[in-house]
């Protein structure tokens, strides 16, 4: 039985992570944080089939010695300060535990009799300002704090990999989404919103920041199964995970009102998205959610991804915003 240790479990991915390694019959390890309110509602349905530590990515000692117990054979780092605005507000806190934190693993992997193998949850933020599409080899150019922690994280590993032939890979993943997604996130903003309107529970529009900006959404359950083939190489090595297909928040917002069927209709002067039967104001921008620094356009190349792994998402865009919506429903109308 292999022994895998999740740094991040309790987040969206690691709680996926996590379902698909009991699948395949792994000794499931992960670290959570204390907090005053219990925050494992991802994880609750596998309570029992795995096994919890308090952890930090903060705290080394605490992550020395959970490792020196547990002995996993592989570690996925998914622990992260996620949200790329927040990074702007935090980027102290966001540099210690997304780049130190990684740096903290790393060392103890190196200082281990045991060969460990490790996977660092890269981002497409790192190309920044790269212009779409981006793949392993285009040119790194963050644009916040977030994405300038993780780049530290990027080459560390590498950097590990090559010094101490530690199997250490980075997966270079698109934004993805589903029902666990962060609320605060722009997609799941958007589909439970959509399900309060559906609802009758709101009246005031959606408050919005860049309606612009291009992402490429997957399925972040198709991205769990590239993390395990990454993870399953011979060789290590980096890899892009994304669909290759790009949207505008603006396209993700109409696609999600079409299916309350509501139709919007853009003024791009006003800013404002109004419900083209009956007018009503839907949408609305507001400066508080713009970022200091955008970034403009990401869509994948995901071609080695898709030649070496023969991964491809198998879950299309609008199913998933589809079925994220649907679990906002049924998740209102429960109380949760
Ligand atoms: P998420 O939902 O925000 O989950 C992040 C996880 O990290 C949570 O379990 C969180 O615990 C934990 N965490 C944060 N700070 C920590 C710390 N100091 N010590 C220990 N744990 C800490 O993020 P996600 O969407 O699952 O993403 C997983 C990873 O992939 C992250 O590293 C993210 O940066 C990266 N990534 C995500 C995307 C995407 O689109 N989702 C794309 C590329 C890369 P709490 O619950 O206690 O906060
Ligand atoms: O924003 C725009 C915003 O916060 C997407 C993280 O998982 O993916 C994620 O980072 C876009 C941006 O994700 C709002 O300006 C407009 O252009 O959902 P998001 P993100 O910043 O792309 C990458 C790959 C990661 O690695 C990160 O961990 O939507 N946007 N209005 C908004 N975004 C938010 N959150 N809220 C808004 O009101």
């Amino acid at each position: 039985m292999k022994v895998a240790f999740i740094t991040g479990i309790s987040g969206q991915t690691g709680s996926y992570l996590a379902e698909y390694l009991l699948k395949l019959n792994y000794e499931v390890h992960g670290i959570v944080r204390r907090s005053s309110l219990i925050k494992t509602d991802r994880i609750d349905h596998v309570f029992n089939q795995i096994n919890l530590h308090y952890g930090d990515m903060t705290d080394g000692m605490n992550l020395m010695s959970l490792i020196q117990k547990i002995q996993p054979d592989e570690i996925y780092n998914l622990a992260a300060q996620s949200h790329v605005k927040v990074s702007f507000e935090t980027p102290e806190y966001t540099a210690n535990a997304d780049a130190l934190g990684t740096l903290r693993l790393l060392e103890i992997i190196r200082s281990s009799n045991k060969s460990i193998k490790f996977y660092q949850a890269s981002t497409s933020e790192m190309f920044g300002a790269s212009p779409p599409p981006q793949h392993e080899n285009t040119i790194l150019q963050p644009q916040s704090p977030y994405g300038v922690a993780k780049l530290y994280s990027y080459w560390l590993t590498k950097n590990y990999r090559d010094a101490y032939n530690i199997f250490a890979v980075n997966g270079i993943l698109f934004n993805h989404e589903g029902p666990r997604r962060g609320e605060t996130f722009i997609t799941r903003k958007v589909t439970r919103y959509v399900a309060e309107r559906s609802l009758g529970l709101i009246n005031k529009p959606l408050q919005i920041g860049n309606v612009h900006a291009i992402r490429d959404w997957t399925d972040a359950r198709d991205m769990v199964e590239g993390i395990f083939l990454i993870m399953q190489k011979q060789e290590p090595d980096d890899y892009v995970l994304g669909s290759g297909e790009g949207r505008t928040v603006l396209d993700l917002i109409k696609v999600a009102f079409n299916k309350i069927d509501i139709e919007l209709d853009w003024n791009e002067n006003e800013g404002i998205g109004r419900n083209k039967n009956t007018n009503e104001i839907m949408v609305e921008v507001n400066e508080k959610f713009k970022r200091p620094l955008e970034v403009n356009s990401l869509i994948a190349d995901p071609t080695k991804a898709n030649r070496e792994l023969n991964w491809k998402p198998t879950i299309n865009f609008d199913t998933m915003i589809n079925e994220m919506i649907e679990n906002d429903i049924s998740s209102i109308s429960n109380g949760d």
